[in-house]
């Protein structure tokens, strides 16, 4: 009898299934958390990397949450695009391996609805949101809400998550949703521009208030692009604010592991779990 590599692999997956299954251990025990990816067709080779994330280290963890901004734009569930496709089939792939899917709306893909969520196997989380990971409880959000010192996208935001607001641009033809989205990018960035750097981090007594309103010493979110842990006190307790980087020119994912350790990891496309040390 010849046995071929994928062989051994197919007997090797099924002997630990075996295992895992009497003894009650469970060889992967990892929650990954991912955010402000901005996957765009200009940027092809960060598609590589987010694909090969998913193929390699995502594919044998507990979940994998996506805390937003998983696209650069999103202009409704019924555009299609190469790109669009791409990463649907991914996570599609990924959900059949068994690994839930969860996603968080940020606010450039706030659009991305349950449609396409369930075309991907996703499943549509609120934000925030609370999770428990190893009896660990975990709030979890993009991290917009808590850029509370800029008014004006606050304001916009409110509008822009009303169901009448979304209805309204959803019916609009696709060839002005595209234009919309174009220009609205161009003025954000002129008025980013302009904003004085405090403004775009998040607000500290924000923070403190989601915090104690959620009665949790541990946050996780993206959207500033400024990771860091941060510790602090909130009446008394020790609390721990997790920032995830962008995905600029290498991907980065928060492990959340076994012993409660939550630790921020950088990876290049082919490369796993290289840990970063300006974390
Ligand atoms: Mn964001």
């Amino acid at each position: 009898m010849e046995l071929y590599p994928s062989d051994f692999k197919a007997i090797n997956a099924t002997i630990g299934k075996i295992i895992n299954y009497h003894t009650g251990i469970k060889n992967f025990m990892t929650t990954l958390f991912i955010a402000d990816l901005h996957l765009n067709p200009q940027h092809p080779e960060m598609v590589d990397v987010f694909c090969n994330f998913i193929r390699t280290q995502a594919k044998d963890v507990d979940a994998l949450y996506i805390l937003g901004d998983l696209f650069e734009s999103w202009i409704g569930d019924d555009y299609e695009t190469k790109l669009s496709r791409r990463v649907k089939q991914e996570l599609k792939w990924l959900r059949e391996q068994g690994i839930p899917i969860y996603f968080m709306q940020g606010n450039r893909d706030f659009l991305l609805g349950e449609q396409f969520c369930a075309l991907s196997g996703m499943e549509l989380l609120p934000d925030p949101h609370i999770i428990y990971v190893n009896n660990k409880k975990i709030l979890l959000t993009h991290g917009d809400l808590l850029c509370t010192d800029d008014h004006d996208y606050q304001k916009f935001r409110i509008t822009a998550r009303t169901p009448e607001y979304q209805q309204q641009f959803l019916r609009k033809p696709l060839w002005l949703r595209r234009l919309f989205a174009k220009l609205l990018r161009a003025f954000s960035r002129y008025r980013n521009k302009k904003k004085p750097k405090e403004i775009m981090d998040v607000n500290a007594d924000a923070v403190i208030d989601m915090m104690r309103k959620y009665d949790v010493t541990t946050l996780i979110h993206g959207h500033t692009h400024r990771p860091a842990v941060h510790e602090l006190t909130i009446d008394g307790n020790l609390a721990k604010r997790f920032v995830l980087d962008a995905w600029h020119s290498r991907g980065n994912v928060l492990l959340c592991v076994a012993d409660g350790n939550i630790e921020l990891h950088y990876f290049d496309k082919g490369e796993n779990h290289a840990k970063s040390n300006d974390y």
